[in-house]
């Protein structure tokens, strides 16, 4: 795809993904403008969502199928939410020993994610570096996450495709991976499929395909699919793209997209809420907290704080508005 001028080499991808992922409120003010100047170029990619337990061999798998992307000419960007610092601060960056030839491939962007950020913060400025690989140009962009729950749901909200990788424990697993999450696959993946292990991950693709026969599908009428692939070895890599173009062709895209950006709004709106209500709230927790104010008075004060007019409490605002708010606290 054609990049965008501003975003045509990786030093400016990398610039622009720093000031989305930053929480300084000019950075802010500027990475919402220079979103919203990028949006028309944006929605070119297939959005593919990785998730898996840990050691499930994520980044192996992410190495092979990135490498048979570019391989055919197409660009890859990576990115991973990290919803715990369970690898620390440097994230999927220490997994560029894992992806070495890929990170190293001049079609492919590795992004760490940021480190110290809640789940929330990190999918949310996810979201907007998709949007920003999608303006540079990229044809394919992966989501990486590891499975806890949470962190699966918003992945899933943001990609056309989830892929579910399941190690070849098969049946054994199966109870490991929550009911939900084996909803949200359109592709469960059965890695490691060589060697000792090629028997199992043959009985884990049986287990995973009676499981899954009793879900109701994502998408109506059309059933996930479940495969083996060998990372290591790179069979089933190049027939995991292949099911994951079916797949995605078999999708109302439009629609799909649509429904995620109408959940993203609702959830920026209940975060901008969350957070507007805590900066009010700050003080005035501290006076109920000290017996000074009644919770719900001050819990009161706070929601007409919020939705009323800025300009009524400024003490210029004159018609004597200001005795209107009431003040709930006596110091
Ligand atoms: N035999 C075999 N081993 C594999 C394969 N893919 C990954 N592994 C091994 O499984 C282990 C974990 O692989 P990773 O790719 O690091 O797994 P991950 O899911 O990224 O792990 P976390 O990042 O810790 O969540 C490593 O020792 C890999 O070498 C495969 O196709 N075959
Ligand atoms: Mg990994």
């Amino acid at each position: 795809m054609t990049p965008v001028n501003e975003l045509k080499d990786r030093r400016s991808l990398a610039r622009a993904i720093t000031l989305v992922e930053s929480t300084r409120d000019d950075d802010r003010r500027q990475s919402e403008k220079l979103l919203e100047r990028l949006l028309p170029h944006t929605g070119g990619a297939v959005r593919i969502g990785i998730s898996g337990a840990p050691g499930v061999g994520k980044s192996t798998f992410i190495e092979a199928f990135g490498l048979h992307l570019t391989g055919q000419g197409k660009s890859v960007a990576v990115f991973a939410v990290d919803p715990s610092s369970r690898r620390g601060g440097g994230s999927i960056l220490g997994d560029k020993t894992r992806m070495e030839k890929l990170s190293r491939d001049p079609n492919a962007y590795i992004r760490p994610s940021p480190a110290g950020t809640t789940l929330g913060g990190v999918s949310r400025r996810t979201r907007e570096c998709l949007l920003l690989a999608e303006a540079a140009g990229f044809d394919v962009v992966l989501v990486e996450t590891v499975g806890v729950g949470q962190s699966e749901t918003a992945v899933a909200d943001m990609t056309d495709l989830f892929v579910l990788l399941a190690s070849p424990g098969g049946g054994d697993d199966l109870q490991g991976i929550k009911r939900g999450v084996m909803e949200l696959a359109d592709l469960v993946i059965v890695t490691k499929a060589d060697g000792d292990l090629l028997p199992a991950s043959r009985r884990a693709v049986a287990d995973y395909r009676a499981a899954l026969h009793l879900m109701r599908p994502k998408h109506p009428g059309l059933a996930p699919k479940v495969m083996a692939v060998s990372s290591l070895e790179g069979f089933g890599i190049a027939l995991a793209w292949d099911e994951m173009t079916k797949m995605r062709a078999g999708i109302d895209l439009g629609r799909l997209r649509a429904e995620q950006s109408r959940r993203w709004f609702w959830s920026e709106v209940q975060m901008l809420i969350g957070e507007a209500v805590a900066r009010e709230a700050a003080g005035l927790e501290d006076a109920v907290a000290r017996g000074a104010a009644l919770p719900y008075a001050a819990a009161r004060e706070v929601v007409e704080r919020l939705v009323l007019p800025r300009d009524v409490f400024s003490p210029d605002a004159g018609e004597g508005d200001r005795d209107a708010a009431p003040s709930v606290t006596r110091d």
